[in-house]
């Protein structure tokens, strides 16, 4: 397969009959604008103003370059969650069109969405912005897992979606790299010692290899397997009429927890109000914290509205939902604890953080590292009341000892 270059855009565009129509060819202009982790992203506008993204899977992974291989299968998997989610959900970006044979994934234009993460760091609007994120993990969930498909259909899909390859950089990255030790893994100076003590806490680092253990063998519903800050485009604010959020690049999906996703979201969420509190906003930090309590409310509110939905409800009765729900809950609170790790020590870092000076670094740094602990360590029974009380302690407490 070889990779596309922007002027090869439109001649590849003209080729591709799903695609007439869409734009023309003829008076295309190609950016390529990718800045994420692994792939190709062109952004192709027409003369009269017509727009397509063409994202292209690099045979490896972008960040790293041609020494970490990567295999090109994952823009299939990809394609094939976003038509899966895309049914089930307006939250997604839109798949147009898939080549399988160029691992070219043809999809809707957002670039009038601006990327979460982004719009977090500068302190713009986020109310209302997570609650739309819950309700596409909870119609996922629902409707990829054997009470809506049922067992034969379930398991014929979640083979088809096994992803094996970027559940290894997430074993390797998220769920493994932070707690054991590795040479990809960096922190400041500040934070080395608060490392190497965590790294010597066989309480926290067996906690996160029993979420390594769920990651690799609960097997409940479609996920998105990426869903951080950075993998949501929004437009405009809650209430106005061109309010937009959606996820994207779900090339990590794979049929797994469900509270995996809603710990990445958190995780992500905690970093933006760590940021917001060091830069001294701590209302906005308080709102910031307070979205995973929403997104949870939202989330399960969600669930509940389709359980009626389930095949065969004499088969499941509520009590199998309230178990479930403990379940992804705890999941949840065990992957926020993964992911504040790996975005403060292992390979692919977040802004939120390293953006900020040393002194205000060091602050958040200490106060996501002992979240984690906290995240992992009491996932089965922690209240949301108890983790903010905790994290805004954390961030006092980090800044007195700095
Ligand atoms: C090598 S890929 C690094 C990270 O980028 C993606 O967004 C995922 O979070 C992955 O872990
Ligand atoms: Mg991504």
């Amino acid at each position: 397969m070889t990779s596309l270059t922007a002027s090869e855009v439109p001649s590849y565009l003209a080729a591709r009959p799903a695609l007439c129509g869409l734009v023309d060819p003829a008076t295309l202009t190609v950016s390529e604008v990718g800045d994420g982790n692994l792939n190709l992203v062109f952004i192709c506008a027409d003369g009269a103003g017509r727009r397509v993204v063409l994202k292209q899977a690099l045979p490896y992974v972008r960040l790293v370059g041609p020494d970490w291989p990567m295999t090109e299968e994952r823009a299939t998997r990809e394609a094939n969650a976003l038509r899966v989610h895309g049914q089930l959900s307006d939250n997604i970006c839109r798949l147009i069109d898939f080549d399988a044979d160029r691992y070219v994934l043809v999809l809707e234009d957002l670039s009038d969405h601006e990327v979460l993460r982004t719009r977090l760091n500068a302190g713009g609007p986020h109310a209302g912005v997570t609650e739309p994120l819950a309700e596409y993990v909870a119609d996922v969930a629902f409707g990829t897992s054997f009470l809506a498909l049922g067992e034969e259909e379930f398991r014929r899909r979640a083979a088809a979606a096994a992803n094996p390859e970027l559940c290894a950089i997430t074993e390797d990255l998220i769920l493994t790299e932070p707690f054991l030790g590795a040479a990809r893994n960096s922190v400041r100076p500040s934070a080395e010692p608060l490392v190497a003590e965590l790294q010597a806490d066989p309480a926290w680092v067996d906690a996160a290899m029993a979420m390594k253990h769920r990651f690799v063998t609960v097997q409940e519903a479609l996920l998105h397997g990426d869903l951080h800050s950075g993998s949501v485009f929004v437009r405009g604010t809650e209430g106005s009429p061109d309010f937009s959020v959606k996820a994207f690049d779900p090339e990590f999906a794979w049929y797994g927890p469900v509270g995996f996703d809603l710990g990445l979201l958190w995780a992500n969420m905690l970093f933006a109000a760590a940021r917001a509190e060091v830069l001294g906003d701590h209302a906005r930090a308080r709102d910031l914290v307070a979205t995973c309590e929403i997104t949870w409310d939202r989330f399960r509110t969600r669930l509940r509205g389709h359980w009626p939905d389930r095949r065969c409800p004499a088969k499941y009765p509520d009590a199998y939902l309230t178990r479930w729900l403990a379940e992804i809950r705890a999941d949840a609170l065990g992957f926020a604890g993964c992911e504040a790790a790996r975005r403060t020590i292992g390979l692919a870092k977040v802004s939120d953080l390293e953006t900020l000076d040393d002194p205000g670094y060091a602050r958040a740094a200490t106060a996501m590292l002992r979240s984690s602990r906290l995240l992992l360590l009491r996932r089965a029974t922690l209240g949301f009341d108890q983790l903010v009380d905790a994290f805004f302690g954390l961030l006092g407490s980090a800044r007195c000892a700095g």
